[in-house]
């Protein structure tokens, strides 16, 4: 191997191999399937190069063709949402999410190919409603209020390679167009304690917006349940055209430190600056940073919750914090409970010309839900669920909001 790999791999290799006594043999897991990125349980990877715990149950088909394994994973909601006050809206909608991975074994390495695509595009450019939301575009001129925007049709197009180093050292490149950069916890849709919840976080653009990135790169090294990464991509959030791919520099870049301490726990730390995110503000730049940590519970089929921290400072006005505190509790093969508690601060609720125009607002929202899965057709689970949620913020946004707005969700759920 050491023929083959550059000097600085061998050095790092024979320093694990001193620090990490009698390596044991790769953690396939309980399904013995290994990650595209690392010899870990594949139940390990998130999204992108992100990690969750490795307890996390896998979802999707999985099958073996020569040394290829492949995995396709689908959800398609149905959903008819109600946003409560002035300034909400019903509609209805669907979202939906097809993925695709593949991996390959070599001699001592591994070859991966994640894809994932979407049908929100069709949902229209505006998205759907979602109380005190905000961020991105529907026509490049207009930021998005009280809506949340549809995510492009392809979400991530990304090819990783992976070199063992030992059977608990490894170091991997990944290269995406989109993909997701080595910033923030693994993204809502992907992470067990967010998937079941049919709505985007308020928190998105403080956690997890880069999930879909057009033009990333992303080296790491990981050793046992450590793993150091760093990437250098398109900072600019996807613009309104939602069937394209966005070609630009790599102008940000991002660092991650993730720790899966035991099987249940996952945690990350990150770092990024995005050179000129929004299409609206391209002259201010952020420095983004976020912490995270996901337990799942051994209790009933599976629990899993979620805290996160995020911060972005922009390069001209105050910089603002979200946190996030999420979970989801899968009681029996039918029946899942699921809730999220965030605490925003926003001043991007009103337009220029308005008197509250670039205040600032924390916002306080809880959203509890219930899905019943009520039927399986082959390996597709049918579910019928319903979200409530109610708000909290400061009495100035009384008018435009209502003093105690509510919404609710009904939706329709097909998961592979
Ligand atoms: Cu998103």
């Amino acid at each position: 191997m050491c023929v083959r790999a550059a000097t600085l791999v061998c050095g790092l290799a024979a320093l694990a191999r001193a620090v990490g006594a009698q390596p044991p043999q790769p953690d396939a897991g309980t399904l013995g399937m290994l990650g595209l990125d690392g010899p870990y349980p594949m139940s390990r990877e998130g999204s992108g190069t992100s990690w969750q715990p490795d307890s996390t149950p896998m979802s999707g088909v999985h099958a073996m063709h020569g040394a290829w394994m492949t995995m396709v994973h689908a959800q398609a909601d149905l959903v008819y949402d109600d946003q409560g006050g002035p300034r909400g809206a019903t509609q209805s909608f669907s979202s939906s999410m097809l993925m695709f991975m593949a991996r390959r074994q070599l001699e001592d390495a591994a070859f991966g190919v994640h894809v994932m695509a979407s049908t929100d595009p069709l949902m229209g450019a505006s998205g759907y409603p979602l109380l005190l939301q905000t961020g991105e575009t529907a026509n490049g001129r207009d930021p998005l209020i009280d809506r949340q925007h549809p995510h492009d049709l392809l979400m991530e197009a990304a090819a990783t390679y992976s070199l063992d180093l030992s059977p608990q050292t490894s170091l991997f490149v990944y290269a995406g167009l989109p993909g997701e950069p080595a910033l923030g916890p693994t993204a809502f849709m992907h992470r067990l304690s967010g998937m079941d919840q049919p709505e985007a976080p308020l928190s998105h653009h403080w956690l997890d917006s880069t999930h879909v990135s057009f033009g990333v790169v992303t080296g790491g090294y990981t050793w046992r349940r450590l793993r150091l990464e760093a990437s250098a991509f398109n900072g600019r959030e996807p613009d309104q055209h939602r069937y394209d791919i966005e070609l630009r520099s790599l102008d940000s870049y991002a660092a991650r430190l993730s720790y899966n301490p035991t099987r249940g726990w996952s945690l990350q730390g990150s770092f990024g600056r995005l050179a000129s995110p929004e299409t609206l503000q391209p002259q201010v730049a952020v420095r983004r940073s976020t912490a995270s940590a996901s337990y799942n519970a051994p209790l009933a089929l599976w629990w899993q919750t979620t805290l996160a921290w995020g911060r972005n400072a922009p390069s001209t006005g105050p910089s603002s914090n979200a946190w996030l505190l999420e979970s989801a509790l899968k009681l029996t093969d039918a029946h899942t409970v699921f809730g999220r508690l965030e605490r925003v601060a926003k001043n991007e609720l009103f337009l220029p010309g308005a008197a509250l125009y670039g205040r600032s607002f924390t916002i306080d929202t809880l959203s509890l839900g219930y899905i019943f899965d009520f039927a399986r057709l082959g390996a597709l689970d049918l579910g019928l669920g319903g979200l409530i949620s109610a708000y909290s913020f400061p009495s100035t946004l009384n008018a435009a909001y209502d003093s105690r707005p509510t919404s609710f969700l009904v939706f329709m759920r097909a998961r592979l």
